[in-house]
């Protein structure tokens, strides 16, 4: 009898079994990049601080990708004309680096986040176009090469389409200054800076159909003139509303059959419904996490974890924007000071419920 009972305590403990309650019993050894390791990496957006203590440890045993959040864009690491600051990026590279973990880097040509210097000469007058390109090509060469044998991916141009669907390219400075070439040329200098880089075009609400039209439209043509784009970054900022199954395949469906490689780069699941204006918090707006809002979000993560392993060959890549509710964006915007559970970890860093509806399946 005793026998018996060793042998089923050892199939238990073998099989994962809780002989208390005979639930199956998750292996907590396993992070998400184990469950996900015939998929693809899983990232995350990390700052100079999520690297250390217990963050650290959390980021290495679940992920196996970095993008740091802030730390590559123009106005952080090139404050002032051709005086760069690398310290963050380079903290942030050498924890990648000595845990061998992978590393995207986030952006080379944005709109937001550009230094005051970029755009205007001494007067105060905006630059020429010739002028702009050159600074652009300046920066790509340098940020690119520095980094050259740890950032195996760059988005390199993020969010050029415009949220109105009627237009088409949004009417930034880049675009005001430069018309449409600041974006090839900025593949093609990336390319030549590191022609083993894989290359991004960025973007958010790409599931939206008005928008992916466009994006399409704008990486097909991309191609048609050879410039050399490896694939589309589709930002996934979603929600407990959006995006639907079909929506979501049939996106990613439309890009791989462009050719292109597809990576999912900045994933967080909001509990509120998408807004692109900041704006107050009202007076009696709720922020609760309620069951029913983690029910939703349970089921979304769910379908859009399903279809990323459905469409494995096409996706290399799936980053989460931020490690845990306990800091995320979406606690800043569009409403400051609104608390968001976007993500897998709690704002004590633990795996929520909704972390087993990602790795079970
Ligand atoms: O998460 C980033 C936040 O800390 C910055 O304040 C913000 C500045 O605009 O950028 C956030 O990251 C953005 C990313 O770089 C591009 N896609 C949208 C992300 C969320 O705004």
């Amino acid at each position: 009898m005793k026998k018996i009972f060793i042998s089923f305590s050892i199939v238990a403990f073998l099989f994962g079994c809780n002989s208390a309650n005979n639930h199956p019993k998750p292996n907590t050894n396993k992070g998400l990049k184990d469950y996900y390791k015939n998929y693809f990496p899983i990232g995350v957006a990390v700052n100079e601080h999520n690297i250390t203590g217990v963050q650290g440890k959390l980021i290495l045993k679940e992920f196996n990708s970095v993008t740091p959040e802030n730390a590559m864009k123009w106005a952080p690491i090139e404050p002032f004309q051709n005086v760069y600051f690398w310290k963050n990026a380079d903290s942030i590279v050498a924890f990648a680096k000595r845990n061998h973990i992978r590393i995207r880097g986030h952006n080379l040509c944005w709109h937001q986040q550009t230094p005051p210097w970029l755009f205007v000469n001494k007067n105060g007058k905006t630059v020429s176009k010739d002028t702009l390109l050159q600074r652009l090509k300046s920066h790509v060469f340098t940020v690119v090469n520095r980094y050259k044998d740890a950032v195996y991916a760059w988005d390199v141009v993020n969010e050029a389409i415009d949220d109105d669907s009627t237009k088409f390219l949004r009417n930034s400075k880049w675009y005001q200054i430069c018309g449409e070439d600041f974006i090839d040329s900025a593949f093609v200098w990336a390319h030549e800076a590191d022609p083993k880089a894989q290359l991004f075009y960025n973007d958010y609400n790409v599931i939206r159909p008005q928008k992916r039209e466009r994006v399409y439209k704008l990486l097909k043509g991309l191609l048609a003139k050879k410039i050399p784009v490896t694939g589309i970054g589709i930002q996934a900022h979603w929600s407990v509303y959006e995006p639907t199954q079909d929506e979501l395949e049939t996106a990613i469906k439309e890009f791989a059959s462009l050719g292109l490689k597809v990576q999912f780069t900045e994933v967080d699941i909001s509990i509120f419904p998408w807004e692109k204006n900041q704006r107050a918090k009202k007076p009696n707006e709720n922020d609760t996490y309620t069951d029913a809002l983690k029910a939703k979000q349970a089921a979304e993560y769910k379908m859009v974890f399903s279809v990323f392993r459905k469409y494995k060959k096409y996706i290399n890549s799936v980053t989460f924007w931020n490690l845990s509710d306990k800091d995320t964006w979406l606690d800043h915007y569009p409403v400051e000071g609104r608390k968001n559970y976007p993500l897998l970890f709690d704002t004590a860093l633990q795996r929520k419920p909704v972390y087993w509806d990602v790795v079970k399946w």
